[in-house]
């Protein structure tokens, strides 16, 4: 069978359990994804990427979501893997997040004003918790995972089988339905970006 978490698109399921996926091989990003900024496919690079690009003014966004199309829950074990580089560390913002708004997430962020590790958060709207992952920012092509297994933890892993530290949170779990977010924000005024080369979700049907 087949089973639409997002309405422009199906994904494989076995008898449990839901995959979905999009590597950005072809020459445009797909319909289902909404994008802000500049949102680029170069798919000769690494068996296709999008490469998301802010503008040069301090402050200024780009990102990449399912429109908010939300079909992704915590309470079904919900896993979320991004595989995304980072062309630059410096004076720049990056979450890797399953989002529902500003303040009902589970994410990665690096901020370079903040410090030089990645940080680990979850937000219900009564948090944030945010710890340090321990694992510093870099310019290489990382795997960013999270698992909410069990319901009530969000185990955060940065290049498998690698656990971060302070992983797994258990406060400040949403409860909203979410979808996949990708963001990268200017602190200076050049243009920042990342490049997203897979995105992809599993949960319990
Ligand atoms: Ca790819």
């Amino acid at each position: 069978m087949s089973y639409n978490i997002h309405e422009a698109y199906c994904l494989d399921s076995q008898r449990t359990q839901l995959f979905w996926n999009d590597h950005f091989e072809g020459d445009s990003v797909k319909d289902l994804w909404r994008t802000s900024g500049t949102a680029t496919v170069i798919d000769a690079q690494t068996g296709g990427i999008v490469r998301l690009t802010t503008g040069a003014v301090t402050g200024n966004t780009a990102y990449i979501d399912w429109g908010d199309i939300r079909s992704l829950l915590a309470s079904k074990r919900v896993t979320l893997e991004v595989i995304v580089r980072l062309t630059q560390t410096s004076n720049v913002e990056v979450w890797i997040a399953l989002w529902y708004d500003a303040t009902h997430f589970i994410r990665f962020r690096y901020d370079s004003s903040a410090g030089a590790n990645w940080l680990i958060e979850t937000d219900d709207g009564t948090g944030p918790t945010s710890v340090d992952s321990g694992i510093a920012a870099d310019t290489d092509e990382h795997v960013f995972r999270v698992e909410l297994i069990p319901v009530d933890e969000a185990h955060f892993y940065l290049d498998l089988p690698t656990e971060c530290a302070n992983s797994p949170i258990s406060l400040d779990i949403p409860t909203e339905h979410l979808q996949p977010f990708v963001y990268v924000e200017t602190l200076a005024d050049a243009a920042k970006s990342v490049d997203v080369n897979y995105v992809a979700v599993r949960q319990d049907i």
